[in-house]
């Protein structure tokens, strides 16, 4: 129908997508295949059925499992590829795409290895695929500061190559205040910034990263609506929500699509916009998302605009940037 349609192919940009999370089970048995690395899994539907979370955790053990396929600078190319085609094909005209480079160099695999070749993908996309990509570099919480702020030491000579950093792995228990020093020093390097929060965390955690960290985007939010003074602040400050639907439900944030509140942040004003955060392992890139969430709360053309509007807004893109997304 129409509505589809209108969502399908209006541009959209994207802010909440790890690359790590685009990997697709059949590209996992190539690398795996090409680099020598053994897999716990004797064949593509034996790992995709492997793919049923119960919450944040047990997604994050087998997404990092899954990472352990990328060796070489091509892998890297090649996976970041293969999510700016998809990319493409959704509509999406801005990309801001997290990597969690500790994943890789607590491995052996070289910074620089991680990073050449997801920023080759991203500089190639923008004459090739018309997608204006850009990376920024996501600290796993679950690990200490110090190794926090030794991946901004290392990250330093590709200072160029990244726009910003992030926070994300495991929520609760690991709150914002932990990486104070590391998201003050990434500030004085002129870095921007955004944090998860509220995706299984308090309310408390969106603040404090607003507080301590001083992002300037929340990755999820969602738990945000526990807590009225906080949803006024947000809206005054017009902080973007970087929703994440099929995720949601895919780590039983709730039980399902129709009971997802994404409409309500959007009644209470806030600036939230839809993502796909990790489509490989959560059913579906951009375009599923907007779908099945307009479907299942049955959101209308005046949300999609708003919804898109929102993702451009949002975007850390340069307003000439932004003038040519749009
Ligand atoms: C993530 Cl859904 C989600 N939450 C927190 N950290 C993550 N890393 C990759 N996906
Ligand atoms: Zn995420």
């Amino acid at each position: 129908p129409a509505l589809e349609r209108l969502v399908r192919t209006m541009p959209k940009a994207e802010l909440h997508i790890h690359i790590e999370g685009s990997l697709e089970p059949e590209l996992i048995f190539v690398l795996a295949q090409r680099n020598g690395v053994s897999l716990p899994y004797p064949s593509v539907e034996a790992l995709r059925a492997a793919y049923a979370f119960t919450d944040l955790q047990s997604f994050l053990d087998i997404y990092y499992a899954g990472a352990g396929v990328l060796v070489t600078e091509q892998d890297f190319f090649d996976m970041a590829w293969a999510y700016l085609e998809r990319a493409r094909a959704d509509g999406i005209t801005r990309a801001e795409i997290f990597f969690d480079p500790q994943t890789h160099t607590e491995r052996g695999v070289p910074f620089s290895t991680v990073i050449g070749g997801l920023a080759r993908a991203c500089d190639e996309a923008r004459g090739a695929l018309g997608v204006n990509a850009a990376l920024i570099l996501c600290f796993l919480r679950h690990l200490s500061e110090e190794a926090a702020l030794a991946t901004l030491e290392q990250a330093l000579p590709y200072r160029d190559r990244f726009i910003g950093v992030g926070l994300d792995s495991s929520e609760v228990g690991h709150p914002p205040e932990k990486f104070a020093r590391v998201f003050a020093k990434a500030r004085d390097l002129g870095l921007r910034r955004v944090a998860h929060a509220g995706e299984e965390g308090p309310p408390a955690y969106i603040r404090s990263a607003l507080d301590v960290l001083h992002a300037e985007r929340i990755d999820h939010g969602v738990q945000s609506l526990k807590d009225p003074a906080l949803v006024a602040r947000l809206k005054a400050e017009r902080i973007p929500l970087t929703v994440c639907p099929l995720s949601n439900v895919k780590l039983c944030v709730f039980e399902d699509l129709s009971r997802h509140n994404l409409r309500e942040l959007l009644d209470a004003g806030l600036v939230a916009m839809i993502n796909s955060d990790d489509p490989a392992y959560f059913g579906g890139y951009l375009n599923r998302n907007f779908v099945e969430t307009f479907a299942a709360l049955g959101l209308d053309a005046g949300h999609a605009y708003r919804l898109a509007r929102n993702g451009f807004e949002a975007s850390f893109a340069t307003p000439e940037e932004k003038a040519a997304d749009i």
